[in-house]
C-alpha cells in the first residue's frame, strides 16, 4: 500500500516523489484539485465521493484529524461493482466496503494521525488489470 505519514519533510518527500516519478501516473488517475470535507452541524466531517470505472471524484480529499468523517459513496455504474478500501488502523480506519452498481451508502471513521493516505478499488477480472491499476484510486490527507 502506498502511503506517507505525517511530517513536513515526508511531506515534501511525496510532493517530490509525485513530481519526479509520478506525473504520468497521476495524471491518469486524474489527480484533481483537493477537495476539503465540509463540517456539519453534527460536527462531522462530510463529503460525497463517485465512484465511476475507473476513477474516484474527488481523487483528492482533505480532512481534519480527531474528528469524525462521514462519506458517501456514490456508484453511477450500471453493471460493474466496485469497492472502497481505505485501511490503517494505526491512523484510525479500517473501511472495507463494496459498493454495487448504481448503490449510495456511506461509512464513517476518525481519522487520529495527520499523513496522506490512499484509497482505492482492488476489483479485478482473471488476467486483467485491477480496477486500481487503471486508476481508481484517491489520497485522503489527513490534516492537524
Ligand atoms: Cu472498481
Amino acid at each position: 500500500m502506498t502511503r506517507v505519514r505525517s511530517g513536513f519533510s515526508s511531506a515534501a518527500c511525496w510532493l517530490s516523489a509525485v513530481l519526479v516519478g509520478g506525473l504520468v501516473h497521476v495524471a491518469a488517475a486524474g489527480a484533481g484539485e483537493p477537495v476539503v470535507a465540509q463540517v456539519g452541524a453534527d460536527g462531522v466531517q462530510h463529503a460525497t465521493i463517485t465512484l465511476d470505472s475507473y476513477s474516484y471524484t474527488p481523487d483528492y480529499l482533505v480532512v481534519q484529524a480527531g474528528k469524525a468523517v462521514e462519506l458517501k459513496l456514490t456508484s453511477v455504474t450500471f453493471i460493474t461493482p466496485h469497492n472502497f478500501l481505505l485501511t490503517d488502523p494505526a491512523a484510525g480506519f479500517t473501511v472495507e466496503q463494496e459498493v454495487r452498481a448504481g448503490k449510495t451508502l456511506t461509512v464513517r471513521f476518525t481519522p487520529t494521525q495527520t499523513g496522506v493516505f490512499i484509497y482505492y478499488c482492488d476489483k479485478k477480472l482473471l488476467f486483467i488489470a485491477s480496477h486500481r491499476e487503471k486508476g481508481m484510486e484517491g489520497r485522503l490527507d489527513v490534516r492537524q
